[in-house]
């Protein structure tokens, strides 16, 4: 039993941070996970899904209807899982495009490199290899439209080399997101990934699980990334799991709040080239050819990022 200082020192300690920030305070982080059934946060799921209904009552969607009606089967599964993968509905010679593209600003200008990872993001990304937008092309604004029932703009972007990790380093602790985990962010929002090389399970791709499974998963006790060894093997059986796995130009959404998920570990002498833009629904029509500010962050995380 600590003695009656500490015990005092650790009310005053707890007492201010709940004052300053109730939310993120016990018991809140323990309602929401057993409520939502993630591990978010609680304002990220109250006010993520305040935010979703609101703009799809009030959302205008740009596309044709004839276009949004084509894929809308496609947006109804991302709703109910939270997940949704195609092979082919980006076009080879923009990804191709982008990687050049992308791979020189790397090699004129070295960015964020690590022996296991080079990254590349936000408007540095943005401005030096514009032709990133060109992905959102009409099948796929017409998809996101369809979902969040109106427009929608591109928050932040990112593009991740990922090399093997040796499993002396990896027991050290996580290393490029590669425990299972929610994304703190509003449930409003999607991460779309794109493969901008072909990738085999053995390149260590992104892997989800759908939102019924995450909810069963928390629910049942996975509390935290840090526990993730432990849990690991169960989760990685489950039957509710996607692996991003495919040619050059293959997309993933996921609701990365709602679903659990992580990169994988390409094995030796392999690597995986990765992008992910963050989308979040808004008042207006789409604008997918540049990195915009959007409030809910405000609301979420703290900040809002101006672009
Ligand atoms: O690299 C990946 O496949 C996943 C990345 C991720 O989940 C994250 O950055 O939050
Ligand atoms: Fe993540």
């Amino acid at each position: 039993m600590p003695d009656p200082i500490t015990l005092s020192k650790r009310a005053a300690a707890f007492s201010k941070g709940f004052a300053s920030d109730p939310l993120t305070h016990w018991p809140f982080p323990t309602i929401a996970r057993q409520a939502y059934g993630n591990l978010a946060g609680f304002r990220q799921n109250l006010y993520g899904s305040v935010h979703e209904s609101y703009r799809r009552l009030t959302g205008r969607p740009t596309t044709p209807e004839s276009l949004r009606s084509e894929v809308h089967e496609d947006a109804r599964k991302l709703r109910r899982t939270g997940t949704f993968m195609a092979r082919d509905w980006v076009e080879r010679d923009v990804v191709d495009q982008i990687e050049r593209r992308i791979l020189e600003v790397l090699n004129t200008d070295a960015i964020l490199h690590s022996d296991y990872m080079s990254l590349l993001e936000g408007e540095k990304l943005a401005q030096s290899v514009p032709e990133i937008f060109k992905v959102f092309n009409p099948k796929v604004v017409a998809l996101l439209e369809s979902y969040f029932g109106g427009g929608f703009v591109v928050n932040s972007t990112t593009f991740r080399l990922t090399r093997h990790v040796p499993d002396e380093v990896r027991k050290q602790g996580e290393i490029y997101s590669d425990h299972w985990h929610n994304d703190s962010i509003a449930t409003s929002g999607l991460s779309l990934f794109v493969l901008l090389k072909d990738l085999d399970l053995d390149g260590g791709p992104t892997a989800a699980l759908d939102i019924p499974s995450t909810r069963a998963v928390v629910r049942g006790g996975y509390t935290s990334r840090g526990h993730d060894s432990v849990a690991r093997s169960g989760i990685e059986a489950n039957p509710g799991k996607v692996e991003m796995t495919g040619p050059a130009g293959t997309i993933l959404i996921v609701n990365v709040a709602r679903c659990l998920h992580r990169a994988g570990i390409p094995a030796p002498g392999k690597e995986r080239e990765w992008l992910q833009f963050r989308l979040y629904p808004c008042s207006g029509p789409t604008d997918a050819s540049r990195l915009r500010g959007t409030k809910i962050l405000k609301y979420t995380n703290g900040i809002v990022q101006d672009y």
